[in-house]
């Protein structure tokens, strides 16, 4: 059974489309679900202006019928409303007025490499597709995802671990819990200590006309043993993982469990002892392996981390040069956010729910909701999984 996903649009376009190829039929929806992870992608404090122009929403235009998927690819459509303000600009027919080009790359972005390999002379033709608003399609794409893993009782979750030099302290394992309400926070950061250190930083870096990135976390609850395999490189799960979540617009790094504290630490602090019991069957006492064991879930959390670098496009703008004049210059200096790191979580959230829909549809096959629901509590059944 073959998942996949893809996503087309310009941030200044008429609109982003996702289509989601793969998900069993009977699979129930709910639109005010799928509309909250989109605008769960708009908060954090940081955002730019722009933020104030969308009310990002999910258009349905195939794949579902009052409130259930047909088993047919699902294509959804989210607007830009800032597209009646770059019309002249980024209309896909000739237009009378002359759209000026930008020539002026920017260090960390797309831009000139992009402008180079497609033998562009206006980096707008980069930019506009190597921007980050293309993740809102991912995220409607994530919304599908995560209903479909909601069916099978698994729940994907996220929250910001640092924002510039402000760091959240750490703690020990998280559960679904300790996660509740952390959209409340302006930086959905857990500690409200730190919080309140990320929102001033930020404050106080925007005035210096600087970025800034960070890292975030994101968790996944309810995995059976056995998502991914063992046999084969590109079946891996931390593999999988790492592509998907390295993939997000600015991301530079992933880690899967504890990855770079165990990597110090003598073997027998770095794994986590399995242990039987009648009550709860397999499990373990640590999750140092983020519920990632040789390429596959094995039951535990999944825990996943990512470092963002700090965004390319700065108000007091880096040395570029002039791609048509060869002249030094400033790069473009464009209309920006200053940290979108609690935005990038909830993308994660939607890369991650992706990927394990992907595993879930690989493992279990079946064409109806019902038919994947069975091939589960038959696999859970023979592994003896009592979670
Ligand atoms: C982005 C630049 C900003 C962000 C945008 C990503 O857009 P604009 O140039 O229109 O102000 O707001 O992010 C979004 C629009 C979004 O929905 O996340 C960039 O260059 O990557």
């Amino acid at each position: 059974m073959s998942f996949r996903f893809t996503t087309a649009g310009e941030s200044h376009g008429p609109g982003l489309v996702a289509i989601v190829e793969g998900l069993p039929a009977g699979l129930e929806l709910d639109h005010e679900t799928l509309d909250r992870d989109m605008a769960r992608r708009q908060l954090g404090h940081g955002r730019g202006g722009r933020m104030k122009i969308e009310r990002d929403a999910v258009e349905i235009r195939s794949g579902v019928r009052h409130g259930l998927t047909l088993g047919s690819p699902i294509a959804v459509l989210v607007a830009n409303r800032d597209y009646p303000n770059w019309d002249q600009r980024m209309n896909p027919w000739p237009v009378d007025a002359e759209a000026e080009e930008v020539h002026t790359p920017r260090p960390g972005h797309a831009d000139l490499a992009g402008l180079l390999k497609f033998g562009h002379t206006d980096v707008r033709n980069v930019l506009e597709r190597a921007s980050a608003r293309e993740t809102a399609a991912r995220v409607a794409a994530g919304a599908l995802a995560k209903a479909f893993l909601a069916a099978l009782g698994v729940s994907v979750h996220s929250h910001v671990l640092q924002i510039g030099s402000v760091r959240a302290p750490q703690r020990d394992e998280l559960g679904l819990n300790d996660l509740a309400g952390v959209d409340d926070s302006p930086v959905r950061c857990l500690d409200p200590d730190a919080g309140a250190l990320m929102v001033e930083e930020i404050d106080r870096l925007r005035k210096e006309n600087e970025t800034l990135g960070g890292t975030f976390e994101v968790l996944a609850f309810g995995l059976v043993p056995g998502l991914g395999s063992h046999v084969a490189w590109d079946q891996r799960l931390d593999a999988r993982l790492a592509q998907a979540v390295v993939s997000i617009q600015a991301i530079k790094g992933v880690s899967l469990g504890e990855a770079w504290e165990i990597a110090g630490r003598p073997g027998s602090d770095a794994h986590d002892e399995i242990f039987f019991s009648e009550e709860h069957g397999w499990f373990r006492e640590t999750n140092r392996a983020g519920g990632l064991e040789g390429g596959m879930s094995n039951g535990e959390p999944l825990v996943v981390r990512a470092a963002m670098k700090p965004l390319s496009t700065l108000t007091q703008p880096l040395r570029s040069v002039d791609t048509e004049t060869k002249q030094p210059a400033e790069a473009l200096r464009e209309r920006t956010d200053s940290t979108t790191v609690p935005a990038a979580a909830v993308v994660g959230e939607s890369m991650v729910a992706l990927v394990l829909a992907h595993c879930y549809r690989e493992k279990l096959g079946g064409d109806h909701i019902d038919d994947v629901l069975a091939a589960l509590d038959a696999y859970k059944e023979r592994i003896g999984w009592r979670r």
